[in-house]
């Protein structure tokens, strides 16, 4: 049976072993989002990278370049961290560098050391499940969270991807069964408990991006499965 577990934020994930496993990392509010939407839109690839400075070096080589620091996009970057932008369709066809204050990161730490890392969202969680089944091997299920905390929509994204597994997982920890629990409670209304209860996303309206907020709370608004190949998410 496959063994599943979650690491709610990245800050603990030296307790958690990668090896042998297949990473999925989530930050659905919103860099993971962003990715899904961006290759599902047609992006040819995203290459997630920790800092500002090496999202530059991507630029001056003629790179698109997307991002946030804080919610807010860095100021030399070509689009910020709206679902919205990365689905144009000026960047359909390119390959876009992305680093942003939690996922990006993330995604560096899983890369260390899991077999496979990949990127899953509300928007694509059942193709993620469909992807586990086939392969057969224990998951970790890395939230990106908010600075070292825990945030209540990747809790959810976990949830909902066990929810769909629970026939054939094992659940291995505490932190996947409250995962569970939490999605079954607030599966009837997602887009509205995000909306409500999320720090993230009150922090998202302050800056006024409350329309990713309903887009990104959607379950499976397309198909794709980003895996992380080399530098490269395709
Ligand atoms: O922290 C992150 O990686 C971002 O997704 C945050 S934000 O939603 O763009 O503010």
């Amino acid at each position: 049976m496959i063994k599943i577990e979650t690491c709610l934020t990245p800050e603990i994930l030296h307790l958690h072993q990668l090896e042998g496993k297949i990473a999925v990392v989530t930050d659905v509010l919103r860099a993971t989002s962003c990715m899904v939407a961006g290759l599902n839109a047609g992006v040819k690839s995203v290459i997630p990278v920790k800092k500002v400075e090496e999202a530059l070096t991507y630029a001056a080589k003629g790179y698109v370049t997307a991002g946030e620091r804080g919610g807010v996009k860095v100021e030399e970057f070509t689009i910020g961290n709206s679902p919205y932008e990365h689905m144009e369709e000026a960047y359909h066809g390119k390959s876009i560098c992305m680093t942003t204050t939690n996922g990006t990161v993330a995604i560096d730490a899983a890369r260390k050391s899991a077999d496979q890392v990949v990127i899953g969202a509300l928007l694509n969680v059942s193709s993620i499940g469909r992807y586990i089944k086939e392969q057969q091997k224990d998951v970790i299920i890395i939230c990106a969270g908010w600075k070292g905390n825990p945030s209540l929509e990747d809790t959810l994204f976990a949830g909902a991807l066990v929810d769909q597994l629970k026939e054939e997982v094992e659940i291995t920890d505490d932190a996947t069964y409250m995962a569970l629990s939490q999605y079954q409670s607030a599966k009837n209304n997602l887009s509205e408990v995000i909306q409500n209860h999320a720090s993230h996303a009150k922090r998202l309206s302050g800056l006024k991006a409350q329309n990713d907020l309903a887009f990104c709370a959607t379950e499976d608004y397309c198909d794709v499965l980003p895996i992380l190949n080399g530098d490269e998410i395709t």
